[in-house]
């Protein structure tokens, strides 16, 4: 009789930023993560997390809507299943319930968590093993000031945290946005990847011209230049410049992949395991990218540890990202709610190693973060 699922809490947890994240949409200045714990008839306890950007700036659910989902609609149907078959449970969870991909998120992850620690393997072994032990990782600049990004580029870099940068623009005129851009490039130097995220702020006509006086500074990639719905504004500048596009926002799942690149568009793919409702969701998505041709990207909305690790088992599984992640997020967060964080060093993170996510919560951190 294998152990059935005893009891599902999902607890809001507040953290602040080290500085002001602005993005198009909203100024961060403070995380909330959902983190969900999932304990078995045998004592066992799997981890997940659900994470979004600014309550429901960013996107349809917010943390306080995927602790609802969680604690009303999807806690009395696991309770008393059997934990061990994932794909059964998410047949059921998919099939009484439209979307909530963050909230599916991570109960998938803590159901492979809690798989991993019964099997005593890594997440990743449970994905069919990693390929990659270390992953690289990129750094958003987004204090909103010019001089203020460049120090922090040129600490990260002589530290050799990281040697590569995304640049939130998209909240003022084009060409301010342009001028920030290129100086923070001139100063970065050849060596540095920068890229920049417009988080759907222009229209096709404005990111036709953002786009040229990017393209003309060097800039190596423009994630999500226009909005969401409009595949076919994607499809048309992604023909139109040698500048290659990142759809992050766009492309949720492997179905919106399928249809974005039957659309005609090519460049790359922010995978997300929130967008697309887990680890073993997002690796369909990715089947379906590396066969469009299209390029794999490691991406986060703004995870703690446990989101940011359970992301790390489901890249480590893939044989080519080709434009690195931004597992950052943990370093965005004042503090950590886990014993022992991600060793991040030489422009990426390590694989957590241990059974699972190979991360253990750090009981007083939580208590001292929760939402009461
Ligand atoms: C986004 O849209 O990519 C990821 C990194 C970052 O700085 O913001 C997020 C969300
Ligand atoms: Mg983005």
């Amino acid at each position: 009789m294998s152990a059935t699922i005893q009891s599902i809490e999902a607890v809001l947890v507040d953290i602040p930023t080290i500085r002001p994240h602005k993005l198009s949409m909203t100024t961060m200045g403070v995380q909330t993560m959902v983190i969900v714990r999932i304990k078995d008839s045998d004592g066992l306890e799997g981890l997940g997390e659900a994470t979004t950007i600014g309550g429901l700036a960013y996107g349809p659910e917010s943390p306080e809507s995927v602790k609802l989902t969680i604690d009303a609609y999807f806690k009395p149907q696991l309770i008393g299943q059997a934990a061990d078959n994932i794909n059964t449970l998410r047949v059921m969870l998919d099939r009484s319930s439209r979307g909530n991909n963050l909230a599916k998120s991570a109960i998938e992850t803590a159901l492979l968590d809690l798989l991993g620690k019964r099997l005593n393997r890594p997440l990743s072994d449970l994905l069919g093993g990693a390929v990659h032990q270390h992953i690289p990782v990129l750094w958003t600049l987004a204090s909103g000031d010019t001089a203020r990004d460049i120090d922090e580029a040129r600490t990260l870099m002589a530290a050799k945290r990281h040697c590569d940068f995304k640049l939130k623009i998209g909240s003022r005129p084009v060409m301010d946005d342009v001028r920030h851009v290129a100086a923070i490039k001139e100063a970065v130097g050849e060596h540095a990847s920068v890229r920049v995220d417009v988080n759907q702020a222009w229209d096709e006509a404005t990111a036709a011209k953002g786009m040229a006086e990017l393209q003309a500074a060097g800039i190596d990639l423009v994630e999500q230049p226009t909005p969401l719905k409009d595949f076919a504004a994607l499809a048309r500048l992604s023909a139109k410049f040698h500048i290659p596009i990142l759809a992050d926002e766009a492309v949720a799942d492997a179905t919106d992949m399928f249809n974005l690149a039957a659309a005609g568009f090519s460049g790359a793919v922010a995978m997300k395991i929130a967008k697309a409702g887990g680890p073993l969701r997002v690796l369909e998505q990715a089947a379906v990218a590396k066969a469009a041709g299209i390029g794999l990207y490691g991406g986060t909305m703004l995870e703690g540890t446990i989101g940011t690790a359970a992301s790390l088992h489901a890249w480590s599984t893939l044989e080519t990202l080709h434009w690195g992640s931004e597992m950052f997020g943990p370093l965005l967060m004042k503090d950590d709610i886990v014993v022992q964080p991600l060793d991040f060093h030489d422009n990426g993170v390590d694989l957590p190693r241990g059974p699972g996510l190979g991360v253990e919560i750090d009981e007083d951190k939580l208590a001292e973060y929760r939402r009461r």
